[in-house]
């Protein structure tokens, strides 16, 4: 039988969408099966094994799945031997601590004596030591922004993306302990032809994640603007010009950076760009 790449990702949940949809963008299709355990690559030597998500490392570092999708909230609170060798830009998030909102909060210090109430309590641990403070650590495994109003714990360390979970249950965030994404993480001892394939899924995924991150523009130019506009935006190796067929006129194409990306179009028009047009990229292979 040839070697494939067993590939973990969430069986339901806030990661399985983004852990898919990076697999499909990678070019692996699955025959679809939600109910299912594990699904081949029809295309790539691979297979996904759907699990909940707290399992991931175990398994990765039992070598069940070779490598897994997975939040480094949970990488980090497992403390398994495995790698994290990409983060995946998708389900971010933090872990903070929070205390009620009636609270007169002032710093660390404030801890010295209470309770935390967390799913997290080896990092949360982790925290505390390197900070000094004496807290207690009570962990639960839902719902932990319930336990202060209900006389569990004085305050609680949990996930936070908009923040309205604390809103509504009169916390206040008052510490971020760790951010967290999604990220690839590996058993750092695959055999060579698994290796193989990981870099080629890595490659993959590195162009998906350039695409994401630049657009395609195209605009019009006159001749003599050519090279300002190329300092600009120079492009891959530079940019494409065309002649238009107005005569002194150019059309140039090149990419552009999401980041910065507002900042150079108002660079381009005070240049004297014109008819400007950015278009998303799919793949991009530097
Ligand atoms: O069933 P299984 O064990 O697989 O799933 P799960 O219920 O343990 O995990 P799930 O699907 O809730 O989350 C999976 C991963 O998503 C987490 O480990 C994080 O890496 C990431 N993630 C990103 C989040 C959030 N954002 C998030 N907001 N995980 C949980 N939350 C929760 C948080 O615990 C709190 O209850 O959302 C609430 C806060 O959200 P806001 O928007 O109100 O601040
Ligand atoms: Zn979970």
């Amino acid at each position: 039988m040839s070697t494939i790449l067993r590939i973990a990702i969430q069986k339901s949940g806030r990661l399985q969408e983004g852990s898919l949809q990076l697999l499909k963008e990678s070019g692996l299709s699955f025959s679809n099966g939600k109910d299912q355990l594990k699904a081949p690559a029809r295309n790539f030597p691979a297979e996904v094994l759907f699990l909940r998500d707290d399992d991931i490392p175990q398994y990765v570092e039992d070598n069940v799945a070779d490598v897994g999708i997975v939040g480094e909230n949970v990488v980090a609170e497992k403390q398994k031997d495995i790698k994290i060798i990409k983060r995946l830009d998708f389900a971010k998030c933090r872990l903070s601590l929070a205390v009620p909102r009636s609270e007169n909060y002032e710093g660390l210090s404030w801890l010295n004596g209470k309770n935390i109430a967390t799913s997290y309590p080896n990092i949360v641990q982790e925290f505390l030591k390197k900070n000094n403070i004496a807290a207690g650590i009570h962990e639960i495994s839902g719902s932990v922004e319930i336990a202060p109003g209900i006389g569990l714990a004085e305050a609680i360390c949990d996930l936070v993306s908009t923040g309205s979970t604390l809103l509504s249950n009169g916390l206040r965030e008052v510490e971020v302990v760790m951010q967290s994404e999604a990220v690839l993480t590996s058993n750092p001892m695959l055999s060579a032809e698994k290796k193989a394939i990981l870099d080629k899924l890595l490659f993959r995924i590195e162009a998906v994640q350039k695409a994401k991150n630049n657009k395609y523009i195209l605009l019009n130019c006159p001749n003599d603007a050519i090279e300002t506009i190329t300092n600009v935006i120079p492009g891959m190796k530079s940019p494409t010009i065309m002649p238009l067929s107005r005569k002194g006129w150019s059309s140039l194409h090149s990419v552009v950076d999401e980041n910065d990306f507002w900042e150079k179009i108002d660079q381009l028009r005070s240049l004297g760009a014109e008819g400007i047009l950015v278009i998303p990229i799919e793949k991009m292979i530097v």
